[in-house]
């Protein structure tokens, strides 16, 4: 992996993405490691070509997070894409990656393609943030300061359900252990990511309960959003993150879906499970995928239709 450091030692400018519709893992990635490499004097570019979601914005270094613009940024020695298992899970990253000379992928996704010309992928670790510490540590030997560790203890809490999930090794608990040492604030990042919700989103969430369907004897629920809903409380796709996990929480319930058609015939699905259930194979037969126990995909077809499909997938895979 040195050279990964003989890479960065030779170069100057580098641009740092993650995939579309960001998260706790991926937004915390970017910034860590724009953080540390602006620390050894690079010029760093941290791209979130989407609206960061607000529980994030209390995250160290967020105003230095631009959208891709190619006539500014004409060309890059490096290009990470962080947390991503394929290329076309970055929002608009052709004419990115076009001007950008190495590719380098690093990911915790099962699903991921080693589309780099570096792969650092690590399917046991818990989440991007927590390869981005490995990397920090003992292959670039960058000292990781407070808002560095700030950053990357968001990710791990956001990636392993706040370190419940089956992803929480003891490795992962190493590394949050180590992040306190520089003192950060576990109360404050609570608070951001769970207790600061608008009244709004929490209204929405009762509304998209109300119509929670189950399936295959509850042990499929699918919950679904409509913009009709959203903009009745004046939310938006964002707002929605973590709804499902009420629905995959149940007694019973195996699997949760949610489904939102954000244009006509596509609708986005989100997948999670409890127990043994694979959700990133569900996915990956409709082109998707991320982990066993979260997962993604575009259906192109009507959210009747989606949902179709997806409940007799579900059945097969019970069977
Ligand atoms: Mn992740």
């Amino acid at each position: 992996m040195n050279r990964l450091l003989k890479l960065i030692n030779e170069s100057n400018e580098i641009a740092i993405i993650a995939h579309v519709n960001p998260d706790g893992d991926s937004v915390s990635s970017i910034l860590a490691l724009g953080l540390a490499l602006r620390k050894v004097n690079k010029q760093v570019v941290t791209i979130l070509n989407d609206s960061l979601p607000k529980k994030l914005f209390f995250l160290p270094a967020k105003e230095h997070l631009t959208v891709f613009d190619v006539k500014k940024h004409s060309k890059f020695d490096i290009c990470f894409v962080l947390d991503c298992g394929s290329k076309s899970r970055v929002k608009n990253g052709e004419k990115l990656f076009e001007v950008s000379k190495t590719i380098v992928n690093i990911d915790h996704h099962i699903s991921n393609e080693n589309f780099g010309d570096i792969n650092i992928v690590d399917l046991d670790a818990s989440s991007t943030s927590e390869i981005i510490y490995n990397v920090l540590e003992n292959d670039l030997e960058i000292p990781i300061d407070r808002d560095i560790a700030t950053c990357l203890h968001t990710g791990l809490m956001s990636d392993t359900g706040n370190f419940t999930y089956i992803n929480t090794t003891s490795r992962t608990y190493y590394i949050a252990s180590k992040l306190l040492e520089h003192g950060v604030d576990i109360e404050d990042i609570s608070y951001h990511l769970y207790q600061n919700k608008s009244l709004n989103s929490i209204k929405l969430l009762g509304n998209v309960l109300e119509s929670i369907d189950f399936y295959l004897d509850k042990r499929l629920a699918i919950i679904s959003f409509t913009d009709k809903q959203l903009s009745k409380y004046n939310a938006s796709y964002l707002d929605t993150s973590g709804m499902i996990d009420y629905a995959r929480d149940i007694s019973g319930v195996e699997v949760a879906i949610t489904l939102y058609e954000f244009e006509k015939n596509k609708v986005k699905v989100s997948a999670r499970s409890k127990k043994r259930f694979d959700v990133n194979y569900l996915t990956n037969q409709f082109g998707g995928g991320g982990h066993k126990k979260a997962a993604g995909a575009i259906i192109f077809s009507s959210l009747k239709e989606a949902k179709e499909k997806l409940v007799a997938s579900v059945e097969k895979s019970f069977r």
